[in-house]
């Protein structure tokens, strides 16, 4: 986001070659949350391996999704292969399958048994769900305490693959994680320019930032991005919030939703997705509250306001 693009700018792209294992109960929705993570316009290559193995491969990065559970001997030894070289590993629960939970609990250790190092993100998935656990009941039966003791590197999240919900972030952490390279902007986003709709679908606003030069060379990318925006818009229409990342041209678009409104903005290329979410989760904040006070919002005045340093700039 470009979590996963910023892997890919290596110098050698072989040498910094990335793996990621994903692997939960079958239904857990580990194809789900890698399909979004990988932006709907790529093209994936996807070669089939074996049962109930996928490989995906974007750049220098390969994603393997394995289900876990009733493993005859020869897939055993495949995903425990998988599992010894990932460089980083994603456990996903489906955390309204209670039944099942004990059963999840014993294939994350013993996943955790085969590999020692790599940082390990936790994914309570499905928290959109009524009967979606608690954190307290998923750590009921998951047992951190040994990932504490051994000081290993670890998230636990509660997310959607569905809404999108703290998906986004909880990558970004794992990403920065796995990647070394110290020119990686952590911190700032360069916004280049906003839409926002109202979440039956009426457009308010349409942005964009820079010079007038900067602005015309952005137009079709902005009218994607408004396509995209609308559609998100249908796609979610039953959820209260909601957030995705998507590649637009050579830019992302991260969209959320908050009851009302939804937001759009078109960030760079490299920039940390997490930090935009974050930012436009705030401006919905101060667009609802300047609306109890009957006050127009100006998004624009808000970003220069509060984020200074998270937009296009040009003298
Ligand atoms: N409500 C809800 N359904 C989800 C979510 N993530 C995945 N699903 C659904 O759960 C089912 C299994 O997902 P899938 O990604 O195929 O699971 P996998 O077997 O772990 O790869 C599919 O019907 C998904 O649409 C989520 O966050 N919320
Ligand atoms: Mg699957």
């Amino acid at each position: 986001m470009s979590l996963f693009r910023r892997l890919k700018k290596t110098k050698s792209e072989d040498s910094e070659k990335k793996s990621v294992a994903i692997i939960g109960l079958d239904g857990a929705g580990k194809t789900t949350i890698v399909k979004r993570i990988l932006k709907s316009e790529f093209t994936l290559s996807r070669p089939t391996f074996g049962v109930n193995i996928e490989v995906y491969k974007y750049r220098a990065l390969e994603f393997i999704v394995y289900d876990l559970g009733g493993q005859t001997p020869l897939r055993e030894s495949l995903w425990e292969k998988f599992i010894k070289s990932a460089d980083g590993l994603v456990f996903v629960l489906d955390s309204a399958d209670k039944e099942r939970f004990e059963l999840a609990s014993e294939e994350f250790n013993r996943a955790l048994s085969f590999n020692d190092k790599a940082p390990i993100l936790f994914i309570s998935n499905k928290i959109d769900l009524e009967n979606a656990a608690s954190t307290d009941e998923v750590l009921d039966v998951i047992d951190f305490g040994e990932l504490i003791r051994l000081q290993r590197k670890y998230n636990f999240t509660r997310c959607s693959a569905l809404t999108g919900a703290q998906l986004f972030e909880s990558w970004d952490w794992l990403t920065l994680k796995l990647c070394k390279d110290e020119d990686l902007p952590t911190n700032n986003v360069k916004i280049c320019g906003y839409l926002f709709f109202k979440s039956e679908g009426m457009e308010i606003d349409t942005v964009l930032f820079g010079k007038p030069k900067t602005q015309a060379k952005n137009v079709t990318l902005f009218k994607k991005g408004r396509a995209e925006t609308i559609k998100f818009i249908k796609q979610m229409s039953g959820f209260d919030t909601a957030e995705t990342l998507l590649q637009v041209e050579s830019k992302q678009l991260v969209i959320t939703k908050n009851k009302m409104n939804v937001i759009g903005v078109i960030i760079g290329e490299m920039d940390p997705a997490a930090r935009a979410v974050q930012i436009v989760k705030n401006l919905h904040e101060k667009i609802v509250k300047s609306a109890n006070n009957f006050t127009r919002v100006n998004i624009k005045d808000l970003i220069e306001k509060h984020y200074p340093l998270d937009f296009i700039r040009e003298k």
